[in-house]
């Protein structure tokens, strides 16, 4: 974005547009104190560190009185820019705004782009690029889960939670070139079998914070939650419970749901998107075959996934079986019907023993609901949640190239091909707090966020 660091001044509405009590509006630069004099006319020396002073803003051809303000002044490097910053708090209008920034910027400021402030605070070394993007995540929750995360990242929980890998790479990649530099000598360094436990420590918890990705994205675009399962063994049933309404048509003839029947629900601030899919069965008619292939494909989809299985029907078709296998790690398998007397639920061994239910009576959705809490918890609050597509392709980056490493390592070859794994690693590590990021990819981030930021 910048070839060298701004040496003008910018200025913006940071409030949201329409009517409000109050509107801000905000300065930055090497000028912000000298605008902010020459625009309000204050009783009190307004440039006085860290206090708000009352002001007016007056026309200056017709001496009418525009508005009466507070503003406040403080000088970089401690601001949220890093630079001078000048705040201008007025009556919460749009035409009272837009009048005082015009002023501002007749004064000399230039009106900034979207993101500019933070993209200043990010070149001045005020935050990381994670950082950066937790206050459009904090700006744009749509929970109080979500808010919660991005506030955590705000205060540097990705970098708090992955500085250590970053360095323990970093001691690894210096040990292995001491040895390269230096062949003749007998440097006492780690054995090799230390460093392949450093770096597969290292790739293990990488990992980690891969998969925290995709509780991550929870938080911010919300779940999907597919109910599946052989034809007729209660799925629309339960997804009418789940969705508190009678939306999808329940029958006792087999192959009743063809098409995907979706109905939006909210659980502790995490939206959530509940699916009703078609029956799984071999012998199933034409049309309710391609149901049976929108319903695999939404299974491969899902963030969590109902199976659903008859409790009285013995045991579940391989199709359904491979799905659970498949997707283990977010399955919850259920067995429905628990009311009838020839209820008894297959075993399912190795795979975990289903959750007992019946969607006709209502018992056994209280363990249900709780299950899916626990999947949708997990990781959230954990020590690291990537929440970008960005963030989670550092880091994965990352790791392959860590894995890479200790593979070479363990194969005996060349430790400087090791090395160079090593230092692609780094690299990619580094690109995730926006060290040596392109010029592009900063570009690209800022300019998704709102003006005035
Ligand atoms: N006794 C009992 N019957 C149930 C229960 N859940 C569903 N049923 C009955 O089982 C039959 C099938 O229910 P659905 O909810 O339509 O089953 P489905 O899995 O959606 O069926 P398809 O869409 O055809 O694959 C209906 O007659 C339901 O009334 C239950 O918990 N107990
Ligand atoms: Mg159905």
């Amino acid at each position: 974005m910048y070839e060298a660091l701004p040496t003008d001044t910018i200025a913006a509405i940071a409030t949201a547009p329409g009517q409000a009590a109050l509107g801000i509006i905000r300065i930055s630069g090497p000028a912000a104190g000298d605008l902010l004099q020459q625009v309000v006319q204050t009783s009190r020396h307004c440039l006085s560190p860290d206090t708000m002073a009352f002001g007016r803003v007056f026309d200056r051809t017709s001496g009418a009185l525009v508005d009466e303000v507070m503003c406040f002044f403080r000088r970089g490097p401690r601001t949220a820019t890093g630079e001078d910053v000048a705040e201008i708090h007025a009556h919460g209008g749009p035409l009272v705004l837009r009048d005082i920034l015009a002023r501002v910027c007749a004064a000399g400021a230039r009106a900034a782009l979207p993101g500019e402030f933070t993209s200043r605070a990010f070149f001045n070394g005020r935050m990381d690029l994670t950082r950066a993007e937790a206050v459009m995540a904090l700006i744009g929750a749509k929970s109080e889960q979500a808010a919660r995360v991005a506030a955590r990242q705000l205060e540097g929980a990705i970098g708090k939670g992955l500085e250590d890998t970053y360095d323990a790479l970093t001691d690894i990649r210096g040990q292995l070139e001491a040895g390269l530099d230096h062949p003749d000598e007998d440097l006492v360094g780690p054995s090799l079998e230390t460093i392949a436990l450093s770096l597969d420590n290292i790739r293990s918890t990488l990992e980690r914070a891969c998969q925290s990705f995709r509780r991550g994205t929870l938080l911010t675009r919300g779940a999907r939650i597919v109910i599946a399962g052989p034809s007729n063994a209660g799925k629309s049933s339960l997804f009418n419970r789940l969705a508190g309404a009678d939306r999808a048509i329940v029958d006792a003839e087999p192959g009743t749901t063809r098409d995907v029947v979706e109905a939006i629900g909210e659980r502790n601030g995490i939206p959530l998107t509940f699916c009703d899919t078609a029956g799984l069965r071999g012998d199933a008619p034409r049309v309710e075959q391609q149901g049976i292939e929108r319903a695999k494909q939404a299974a491969a989809a899902a963030d969590i996934l109902l199976l659903v299985m008859d409790g009285t029907a013995g045991t579940p078709p391989e199709d359904v079986l491979e799905l659970a296998r498949l997707f283990a790690d977010r399955s919850i398998l259920i067995a429905n019907k628990c009311d009838l007397p020839a209820f008894s639920p297959p075993d399912m061994s190795p795979l975990p023993s289903p959750l007992c239910i019946s969607a006709r009576s209502g018992d056994g959705l209280v363990p249900l609901m709780g299950r899916i809490d626990a999947l949708l918890q997990s990781d959230i609050m954990g020590d690291v949640v990537l929440t970008t597509g960005r963030q989670h392709d550092a880091v994965d980056d990352a790791c392959r190239h860590t894995a890479a490493a200790l593979a070479l390592l363990l194969e005996k070859r060349d430790p400087e091909l090791v090395a160079l794994e090593l230092r692609r690693a780094q690299e990619a590590f580094a690109s995730l707090w926006g060290r040596h990021a392109s010029t592009d990819v900063i570009d690209r981030i800022f300019s998704t966020f709102c003006l005035g930021k």
